[in-house]
């Protein structure tokens, strides 16, 4: 093509006509008939790991509220009391004399962070459009496109459609929102910008707004992160004038604005940086490349991830309604296609907000409109993190988890110091909670604060992830990680006097307290400790023996393990939650936290521990559906734990109800955000994490297919997920609850013991194999936990769980294995 033709071949895919299309016709779309309103949770969330943007598509006055994960209060910080190591002894004196609140008031004063309770993750502001007369709108529609991550909103004026369209561009690192009239010189409107964060707002010639600020004070920490926004403005004919503070564009036909952000932040210690040189250099680049290219590099990108997985549970006619008429009918309804789309718009919202190289996805992912957020937007580490990257792994979505295991490596670093200067131990370790600058003190009220467990469980992530992609290089960079995790308990344990086990103390069950306790917290050997310690040291030592580390070290560690508490059966016949038999049968707290080892933990299976099982099941019903989001997303994963797909759609029911259905309890709001209340993201990660677990699971000894398929999803398909041991699930597809066919890639090789409802052969007719004794896969080998102790009050029940057939598989590397029904 000459230049000439090109550029008319450019103009061409540029015109309205073809980008300004219409409604997607997808199912893999939110979409609503009304504009979000003053409301932040009825807004459209597009983000690139980095920048996030929430997309109110209001007619009269768009208003795009801007986020940059860096944006914190403070400065590189942490939050170490040094009186801590004095005051260890006599806290953990007063625990085993049962004086339990006056070791919390005495760790209140000792232990607890002075004054630093972690710092606030902070908005950057908004960009206002506003559209003189547009307050009529015909036809109005928006929509949150997952199959492009594009936000659209379309409304009709006058006989002038007019189309906005909004992404978050991974390689790019820029915001576009693109506007289009369908008829020439018809649109008219005027950008400006606003902050709650002290700004200076002005525009540049060049049709230029820029933003400037530095975050806020906050505990003592001085804010130093200086942030710059800056959003370059083109139109497609008409006239721009500027005033000192908006831009105005009079009869154009389209417009693109360009949002470029960028702090002085270049990690938890380095903030020297130059905001604006890198805000304007990602800006530069942009501008260099024509629209079409830069939607088109913004797709690939993000479909890269997204298309890996498909999960076909059906399609009732409510899939043709709006979003918010689904939510509010679903929990009564037939409409297996929410299911999907939930599901589908978890691992959109982890795409949009954990990308390699960045921040992890904080407690509101990385969309936060608020100054003060709730519990300051950070990262709490006793589940909420941790369950943000719940799907990572099985939904096929391993690069989005490298933040995570970054921020771990750093908290390896920050926490080391804690380990030391608070308890005078080797290793590392963190409370239950931190922030952009890897703070690891004991932060918020003493109660829920003496958590000394968040980087054993954290740390469970860097094992797990081997366990899927099975990359030896990978896991000898983490590696020493994991060695600094456990070496810290093999320090800070300590032996209990009764029964002399090893122990956490001080620790507790998540923010829970049992009655007898009056108030405190505080107590030594609960249930979850003595399961991540378990999980971690268990792990620690597969990790050692895979890479060859000296048998010394191994040895201790398996000599710790097996000092640790066995589980316990109490007398209510449920997992004990604590060292001894204090639990209500009537405790509805939020966290199930002594059931860590059904899941994300291995411990608890209806094969190996029967017992277990059925206790820890009877502590779930207990504890009832209703809760929290993210408590209710837990539980999905722990029903498909307990093979029981039929309660854990229920909770599934529960989970996609609109905030408000569930008394005392969280929901959804319209834009499927997961309610806490308030809005935490971690219910909408836990929820389809739990989706995945129902269809597939890889911890228990084998591949085991539909091990948790509720009646309603009695036919469907899925492609994609991954299980343990490099193994992905190419396409599986089911009818009345049956395998029709799977097709299994295998990508490192082994034994792929397959667990399944029906007989299968092999495609071409080839008998499977029986199963016969433990599993060689070294991706599937149990840890034999200790054999429980169970009241003599307790009358237990079989699991009662469907029968299944199992299979082994040999096979190779790079191959895939088709099997069908017999
Ligand atoms: C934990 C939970 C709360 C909330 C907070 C962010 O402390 O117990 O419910 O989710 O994290």
């Amino acid at each position: 093509m000459t230049k000439f033709y090109k550029l008319i071949f450019l103009l061409l895919l540029i015109s309205p006509a073809v980008i300004a299309n219409a409604q997607s016709k997808t199912d893999n779309k939110l979409w609503y008939t009304q504009p979000a309103g003053n409301t932040w949770a009825n807004a459209l969330p597009v983000g690139n790991g980095r920048l996030g943007a929430m997309v109110y598509g209001n007619p009269g006055r768009e208003v795009i509220k801007l986020n940059e994960t860096s944006v914190w209060s403070g400065s590189p910080s942490d939050n170490n009391n040094p009186d801590a190591l004095e005051a260890l002894p006599q806290v953990r004196q007063l625990l085993f004399e049962g004086k339990y609140k006056a070791a919390q008031a005495l760790a209140s004063k000792k232990i607890q962070a002075k004054q630093n309770n972690g710092m606030m993750y902070e908005p950057v502001g908004n960009l206002y459009l506003d559209f003189p007369g547009h307050t009529q709108p015909e036809n109005y529609y928006r929509e949150l496109n997952l199959d492009d991550a594009i936000a659209r909103t379309i409304y009709t004026i006058d006989g002038v459609k007019y189309t906005r369209e909004v992404f978050s561009s991974i390689p790019n690192q820029v915001i576009i929102v693109r506007l289009t009239a369908s008829k020439a010189a018809m649109l008219n409107f005027s950008a400006s910008m606003g902050s709650p964060q002290k700004t200076v707002i002005k525009a540049n010639e060049g049709n230029v707004l820029q933003l400037s600020g530095t975050t806020t004070d906050h505990e003592g920490v001085k804010g130093m992160v200086n942030f710059e926004s800056l959003v370059k403005l083109k139109t497609d004919g008409g006239s721009v004038i500027k005033t000192d503070t908006s831009i105005v564009v009079k009869n154009a036909t389209s417009a693109t604005l360009y949002i470029s952000i960028a702090t002085n932040f270049v990690n938890y210690h380095d903030i020297s940086a130059d905001a604006f040189k890198r805000a304007d250099a990602y800006l530069q680049n942009a501008l260099k490349i024509p629209y079409v290219t830069l939607l088109q590099a913004h797709k690939a990108a993000y479909q890269k991830y997204f298309n890996r997985v498909k999960l076909n549970l059906g399609r009732t006619a409510m899939a043709d309604k709006p979003t918010d008429e689904r939510l509010k009918a679903f929990a009564t309804g037939n409409d297996p296609q929410l299911v999907s789309l939930y599901f589908a718009y978890g691992r959109y919202l982890l795409i949009s907000a954990s990308e390699p190289g960045g921040q992890p996805a904080n407690l509101q992912g990385i969309w936060n409109d608020l100054m003060d957020p709730p519990w300051d937007s950070k990262y709490t580490i006793n589940i909420n993190t941790e369950m943000n990257y719940w799907p990572a792994e099985n939904t096929n979505l391993p690069e989005t988890h490298l933040p995570l295991i970054q921020m771990v490596r750093e908290l390896s670093q920050t926490g080391a110091k804690t380990a030391k200067v608070m308890y005078g131990a080797g290793g590392w370790m963190t409370h239950h909670n931190t922030d952009l600058w890897r703070i690891t003190g004991p932060v918020d009220d003493i109660f829920y604060g003496m958590w000394p467990m968040g980087g054993a469980w954290l740390s469970q992530h860097l094992w797990e992830k081997y366990m899927y992609g099975g990359d030896k290089q990978y896991l000898t960079s983490v590696y020493p990680i994991l060695k600094g995790a456990s070496q810290f308990y093999l320090d800070f344990l300590i032996e209990e006097p009764v029964h002399h086990w090893l122990v956490v103390s001080p620790g507790m069950s998540p923010e829970n307290s049992p009655k007898s306790h009056e108030g405190s917290s505080f107590t030594y050997g609960a249930t979850m400790d003595n399961q991540i310690v378990f999980d971690l040291l268990s792990n620690t030592i597969r990790a050692a023996e895979t890479l060859g580390e000296n048998k010394a070290f191994i040895d201790k560690l398996k000599a710790t393990r097996n000092r640790l508490p066995p589980m316990q059966i109490g007398k209510y016949n449920q997992l004990q939650e604590w060292l001894e038999d204090l639990d209500d049968p009537k405790d509805k707290h939020r966290h199930v936290s002594h059931l860590f080892g059904l899941f994300p933990g291995k411990q608890i299976s209806p094969y190996h521990t029967p017992e277990l099982f059925d206790a820890a099941r009877t502590s779930l019903i207990y504890r009832g559906d209703v809760s929290t989001g993210w408590s209710m997303g837990w539980k999905v994963n722990l029903w498909a734990r307990f093979l029981d797909g039929n309660h854990a759609y229920e909770l599934i029911k529960k989970q996609l109800s609109p905030l408000g259905v569930n008394e005392g309890g969280g929901g959804t709001y319209i834009n499927l955000f997961d309610a806490h209340p308030p809005f935490q993201i971690d219910g909408n990660f836990g929820c389809t994490a739990g989706i995945a677990e129902m269809l597939m699971q890889s911890h228990d000894g084998a591949l085991n297919l539909l091990p948790a398929l509720p009646d309603v999803w009695a036919n469907g398909s899925i492609s994609g997920l991954r299980a343990r041991g490099g193994f992905e699930i190419v396409k599986l597809v089911w009818e009345n609850g049956k395998i029709v066919s799977v097709s299994i890639k295998s990508t490192l090789g082994g034994n792929c013991r397959l667990r399944v409802p029906n007989q299968l052969k092999q495609a071409g007719g080839a008998q499977l194999k029986a199963s016969n004794g433990s599993n060689p896969n070294p991706f599937y080998q149990i840890e034999a936990v200790a054999k429980p102790i169970i009241s003599p009050q307790a009358i237990l029940k079989q699991p009662g769980i469907k029968q299944t057939l199992v299979y082994d598989l040999p096979t190779q590397r790079g191959v895939t294995y088709t099997l069908l029904t017999k």
